[in-house]
């Protein structure tokens, strides 16, 4: 049976070329943040955000996301401020992976050096916070679920930067899994990170644009 639900595409194309995004998800259930977390970048890049404009970090838990999204928001501004870091051109980290400073003990990989990039300083435009919470037999799941949400909401309200919800409150691994286009059945599902690699185009496009009163 058909539905009426889901999100209506734009009429706008939004273009990301002038756009920098910060992604920081969580690494609990990580089958499906791998798949969001592909879905969002996919996205961006169709929409023009450039590689080195996307930087990606993770954090243990769902839990742990709204403080990461404050500090990563707050550090973008103090990297935009800094003449040393304009002067040098260098990026949060390296560019599209990782914002970390260290390999992961037993990791071959390293972070890449410092690069110049074309826009390494801009503060972010838009945050998408991922994460994937699956009901379990206690109550943490809606302690999290319901912390979480308000606190991303707040954060995006306080601060003026879009916060994108990129966090799937599944009652079963099959709905996680469906909602990461990564179903067990016929019906693969829908990669909902791409919808919110969208939105962070979107949101991002609009405020720049609503903060210097063009609507
Ligand atoms: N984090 C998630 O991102 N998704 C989960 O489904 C999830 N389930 C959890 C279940 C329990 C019982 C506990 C103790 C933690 C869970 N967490 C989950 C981790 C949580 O978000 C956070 O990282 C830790 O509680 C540390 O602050």
């Amino acid at each position: 049976m058909s539905t009426i639900k889901g999100l209506s595409k734009s009429n706008t194309e939004f273009d990301g070329s002038g756009l920098r995004v910060c992604i920081i998800h969580a690494r609990w259930n990580k089958t499906v943040i791998d798949a969001l977390v592909a879905g969002a970048v996919a996205k961006l890049k169709e929409r023009g955000v450039k590689e080195s404009n996307i930087v990606i970090d993770s954090v243990p838990g769902s839990f742990e996301l709204p403080l990461a999204c404050s500090k990563v928001i707050a550090g973008s501004h103090v990297q935009a401020g800094s003449s040393a870091g304009d002067l040098l051109g260098l990026t949060f980290g390296g560019s599209s992976t990782s914002l970390s400073s260290k390999p992961a003990p037993g990791s071959e990989t390293s972070v890449p050096p410092p690069t110049l990039v074309t826009m390494p300083n801009a503060p972010f435009d838009a945050v998408i916070a991922i994460g994937v919470l699956i009901k379990g037999s206690t109550m943490h799941f809606e302690y999290i679920c319901d912390s979480v949400s308000h606190a991303l909401m707040k954060l995006q309200v306080d601060t003026g930067v879009p916060v994108i919800f990129g966090v799937l409150t599944a009652l079963t691994d099959d709905q996680a899994l469906e909602r990461a286009g990564l179903g067990r059945g016929s019906d693969k599902g829908h990669n909902h990170g791409e919808d919110w690699g969208l939105a962070a185009v979107e949101m991002g496009s609009k405020c720049k644009q609503w903060i210097e009163g063009r609507f």
